[in-house]
């Protein structure tokens, strides 16, 4: 067990990454990630992050002790799996826990599964397939004030989002043109049952400039490349994600869940390690968010710890860019 402090590592005996942290029963849960040690190389396809397994985090209060709930699902009890367990997420509704996962099918093509179970720190026990219609990664599911749910997802390169453009999987689609709109999240409204998408609901999110314009695929510094998360703020919808290649947490706020989302800036600065992905959740009254980076394992980009710190709105419901290495 270890006692948390803001902008450290908050685990210390894993690995951990993409931290999806939710408060349920009043306290924080964490569904994080489970880096793998290994030292084969790294490659833009993202082979080295080859998670096999989930564990659930829960904290009573910001400064106490974080507990390792142990592991709640394993790819080998996931029988359309076959590997890379990607950035997770979960979800409460109707008395029920949904935790949401990316991995390759049999076929290596990401898809998303869902797992269900009666407690936030599960067990959770997996649907025989994937959500049908999924695909690509790094889920994020939204439950709004009226009890509706929403899912999030994509993920460029590695998380396969451009060999979906026709609709079909397409194993070397052609390059997007830098001057094209950039891809933007999968949107779907979940059915009642929290397992499957609700028909005529899919949709391409639009991330816009201030003038209504579409950033574009050449915009690396504030295109959407993967690690799509939505909270709401003073009845506003935030999308916070990951720039990729260019390594910050951009977001960009819509009146509506579906978009389209006005970007607004940056709410982290780079981390050390080539990944960055981040959650954002209110906890007793204050702003937090959960991101990782590789300080622990001295910077390899597989080996990644998960963090957190507050963060601060301004008056107009702006984010205050946060440095995670403050002095
Ligand atoms: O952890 C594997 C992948 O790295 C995630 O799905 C991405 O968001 C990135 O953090």
């Amino acid at each position: 067990m270890t006692k948390p402090e803001q902008n450290k590592p908050i685990v210390t005996h894993l690995y951990t990454a993409d931290p999806s942290a939710h408060v349920f029963e009043g306290k924080l849960y964490i569904y994080p990630s489970h880096d793998l040690e290994h030292d084969e190389p790294s490659n833009d396809n993202g082979d080295q992050y080859k998670m096999e397994d989930y564990h659930v985090f829960s904290m009573e209060d910001v400064d106490s002790e974080v507990v390792d709930h142990g592991q709640v699902l394993h790819v080998n009890d996931v029988p359309w799996a076959s590997r890379q367990m990607w950035a997770p997420d979960a979800a409460f509704k109707n008395g029920k826990y949904y935790f949401y996962f990316p991995a390759r099918d049999k076929d290596g093509i990401f898809r998303i599964g869902v797992a269900t179970g009666d407690r936030p720190e599960g067990p959770f026990t997996p649907e025989e397939n994937y959500m049908e219609g999924s695909y690509s990664i790094d889920p994020a599911v939204f439950v709004d004030d009226d009890n509706r749910a929403y899912m999030y997802v994509g993920g460029l390169w590695g998380g396969q989002l451009e060999k979906w453009q026709t609709g079909e999987y397409v194993e070397n689609p052609e390059e997007i043109p830098a001057d094209a709109p950039a891809l933007g999240p999968i949107f779907w409204e979940l059915n009642e049952d929290m397992k499957s998408f609700k028909e005529g609901t899919k949709k391409e999110i639009a991330i816009v400039d201030k003038d209504g314009n579409p950033i574009l695929a050449g915009d690396e510094e504030r295109r959407f490349f993967e690690a799509p998360w939505i909270h709401k703020y003073n009845g506003k919808y935030y999308l916070s994600y990951s720039t990729g290649n260019t390594h910050k947490i951009a977001y960009a706020i819509s009146d509506r869940p579906d978009g389209p989302f006005v970007y607004q800036g940056t709410i982290l600065n780079p981390v050390l390690g080539w990944t960055t992905h981040q959650s954002i959740v209110e906890f007793k009254g204050k702003w937090y968010l959960f991101y990782h980076d590789a300080s622990l394992s001295g910077g390899l980009n597989h080996q990644r710890s998960m963090k957190f710190t507050e963060i601060t709105y301004n008056e107009d419901g702006t984010i205050q860019t946060i440095d995670p290495y403050p002095e």
